[in-house]
């Protein structure tokens, strides 16, 4: 590791903050390896982390992780029952665990996750673990940040989460149905198709069982097939390219939004705000008014900054 844990927990907090990781810490990240593990809550992500963990160790593998669970019952997202079941890697220097604040957010990401992320993969740590709750919408925002995602399932999951279900299949790479324990014998069979090389990636479903430890060992196998399958095929180029995107597009809309509310505290623009009000003006013809004004007037000047600027 290049950081010490005292320097990387008060880096990781600034970057909590919002205050932007160094140009120089940057350049030296792009060699971890992202996964993300999503789901509803309860299927047992946080479970079968902590024996993933256990399973990168025990190949030589450093790990970060970061847990994101809105759902967590403890306010501030302090996600007590996570700490506990994790707590016991909390000795090794190879492990760093991070639990994300997540007040008034509304799931998938934080603004400050890739920003953590880079940090993580700086440090050194070979493998990065990002776990968010798919709850049907803000899924997609874990793909934008992970190599591969893990979507993890359970078996008897009800009506809302079978409607959820759809838009966590778009993004699985590999598919895992945990708490196989708890199916019968049948059921329980551990699927052992292998994905076959070539361009295309057929999406394997895997049985697990956090609880006894079952097939993770193959989880892990799979999980490193997806990325050898990436790097070579030329698409783990095509996933970094568009997690930068991402990652540029939301500092850009959140300028823009500061920008906005910024020029709209501005005379004239409370004028056109009120004519709509009073119905002298529609929203439409408002917005567009104010579009050529504020844009105009970030052109003259640079009065409109974002405050969020490095
Ligand atoms: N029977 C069984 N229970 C599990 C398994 N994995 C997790 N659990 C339990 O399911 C509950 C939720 O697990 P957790 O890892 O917090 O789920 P998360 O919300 O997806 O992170 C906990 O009580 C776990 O002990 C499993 O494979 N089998
Ligand atoms: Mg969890």
């Amino acid at each position: 590791m290049s950081m010490t844990r005292r320097e990387l927990t008060k880096l990781v907090t600034r970057l909590e903050a919002g205050v932007p990781l160094s140009p120089e810490l940057y350049a030296r990240t792009g060699n971890a390896r992202i996964l993300g593990i999503t789901g509803p809550p309860g299927v047992g992500k946080s479970s079968l982390i902590d024996r993933l963990i256990d399973e990168l160790r025990r190949q030589g593998k450093t790990v970060g992780v970061i847990v994101i669970d809105p759902t967590s019952p403890i306010s501030g997202g302090a996600l007590l029952g996570d700490r506990l079941r994790m707590q016991r890697h909390s000795d090794d220097d190879g492990v760093f665990i991070r639990s994300l604040a997540t007040r008034h957010h509304h799931g998938g990401l934080t603004d400050a996750t890739p920003q953590i992320i880079h940090a993580l993969d700086a440090a050194g740590f070979d493998i990065v673990i990002v776990e968010t709750v798919g709850t049907g919408q803000d899924e997609v925002e874990v793909a934008e940040v992970a190599d591969t995602v893990v979507v993890v399932l359970m078996p008897e999951l009800g009506d809302e989460i079978q409607r959820a279900k759809s838009g966590l299949m778009e993004i699985a790479d590999v598919l895992v149905i945990n708490k196989s324990d708890l199916m019968n014998a049948g059921a329980a069979r551990q699927e052992t198709r292998r994905p076959k090389q070539g361009q295309r990636w057929e999406r394997p479903t895997l049985r697990t069982s956090a609880k006894t430890g079952d097939g993770i060992t193959t989880l892990c196998h799979v999980a490193d097939a997806h990325h050898a399958h990436l790097a070579a095929s030329g698409q783990l180029a095509g996933r970094r390219e568009r997690a930068a995107r991402a990652e540029v597009i939301r500092l850009l809309q959140s300028r823009m939004t500061a920008s906005i509310l910024c020029a709209l505290g501005a005379s004239r623009p409370q004028t056109i705000l009120s004519a709509v009000a009073k119905r002298k003006l529609d929203p439409y013809d408002a917005a567009q008014k104010l579009w050529v004004e504020i844009l105009g007037s970030k052109n003259r000047s640079h009065k409109y900054v974002a405050t969020n600027s490095r």
